[in-house]
């Protein structure tokens, strides 16, 4: 008699338990849809994290080599994901939805296979898939044709020059593979443009900073960041996509202001004339940046590519306020350590604020640069690069037309 009570009572609780289950289940699905307003944050934080995701577990170091396989990658992936998470940086429910997107990668795979990203989408009833497919046996050369349509069922297009389904199956860019938004076509493979730094107004009245951006190959600008310092990075902006040609200038407009327009361009240069948004510039990509202004101290700048690499970082210090912190001094080492940025060292030892020569002395000195949106800047004054302090100087405005 106990014994069947209990059982009863196993049972009911039992039933209540998966109860629950199924119903945090069903909280679990509401990431990126669902009418709770915390949904409407999703992209932006999943966009963030895909991009610190990028720049740590670097798909291409994946080889599928011991410690270097595909669970090795997703693994990878996930760790950061439950950092985002246990910072409030990602709600819960969006777990699973982020870690699908580096599940379905190639990053890691067995290189004998030659996996591929294979969009599937199913005839019968228009619905869209995406998984990762061989597209060679075992031997490495033997084709397979798994990712092969099946006429009249299935239409199955391979995406070479993608790793991620996520990358190469969302058209419409809303983080989810879904008909009819996504058409079941690769998306056309970008070549990133290269920008550099090249002209800097970091101490405008009210934030209304200015940062100048040169072209240096043609591509598209898609992601490519903006940010202040390199250990505890804030991101200034995130470029929309434009195709630029070589020689182009982006005019990034921070915390933008009454004369500033309220859209980016990303059609044409003159989209948004001056004649219209008086600080723009006709001649320019004129771009909108976040709230947050440049501080006006001693900081690292840093250009940065969607894939996460860096692509131009410059130290600038401000003279006559003091010995640079530390923060500044181990964000200068970093960039040198990289060899981003020259001399490489101090007389042989990290640049500090007692070395010979100091961490002051190979920086770009900012003082001096004016207060309105055309007061002095800091510009370079060369097209060559050459990653020091003597690429740079203070002088007239130049924003929006080239510097010299
Ligand atoms: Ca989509
Ligand atoms: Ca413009
Ligand atoms: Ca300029």
């Amino acid at each position: 008699m106990t014994l069947r009570i209990r059982s009863v009572l196993v049972l009911v609780l039992a039933g209540l338990l998966s109860f629950v289950a199924s119903d945090a289940r069903a909280a679990g699905k509401t990431c990126l849809t669902g009418t709770a307003p915390e949904v409407a944050g999703d992209p932006a934080q999943i966009t963030a994290l895909r991009q610190t995701i990028d720049a740590t577990c670097d798909c291409a170091s994946f080889d599928g080599s011991a410690g270097k396989k595909h669970g090795n990658y997703v693994r990878c992936a996930n760790n950061a994901i439950l950092t985002a998470v246990g910072a409030n940086q990602l709600r819960p429910q969006c777990k699973s939805t982020v870690k699908q997107f580096y599940l379905d990668s190639t990053c890691g795979q067995n290189p004998k296979l030659h996996e591929v990203v294979c969009i599937k989408k199913t005839l019968a009833n228009g619905k869209l898939g995406c998984s990762i497919k061989p597209t060679t046996r075992g031997d490495g050369v033997t084709p397979s044709d798994t990712c092969a349509p099946s006429p009249g069922k299935l239409d199955q297009v391979p995406c070479p020059g993608f790793v991620r389904c996520i990358d190469a199956a969302d058209n419409n860019g809303d983080l989810r593979i879904a008909a009819p938004g996504d058409t079941g076509a690769c998306n056309p493979i970008l070549t990133p443009a290269r920008l550099l730094l090249n002209e800097v107004s970091p101490n405008v009245a009210n934030t209304h900073d200015r940062i100048e951006l040169l072209a240096v190959t043609a591509g598209n600008t898609g992601g490519i960041t903006v940010e202040q310092d390199i250990a505890s990075p804030t991101v200034l902006a995130t470029l929309p996509s434009i195709e630029v040609a070589a020689g182009d200038l982006i005019v990034v407009h921070l915390n933008p202001g009454p004369s500033d327009a309220t859209t980016s361009e990303t059609t044409s240069k003159d989209e948004l004339p001056s004649s219209t948004f008086a600080w723009n510039f006709d001649a320019a990509w004129d771009v909108l940046g976040g709230t947050t202004g440049i501080t006006y101290s001693d900081r690292v700048l840093v250009v940065r590519a969607a894939d996460g690499h860096i692509q131009d970082a410059v130290p600038f210090i401000r003279s006559g306020i003091g010995a640079p912190p530390a923060g500044f001094v181990a964000d200068l080492q970093a960039i040198q350590a990289a060899g981003l940025w020259l001399p490489a060292s101090c007389g042989g030892k990290p640049c500090s604020n007692t070395t010979t020569p100091s961490a002051t002395a190979v920086s770009v000195d900012w003082a001096g640069v004016g207060s309105t949106v055309t007061g002095k800047t800091a510009a370079r004054t060369s097209a060559t690069d050459t990653d020091t302090a003597a690429d740079w100087a203070v002088g007239v405005s130049t924003l929006g037309v080239p510097n010299f």
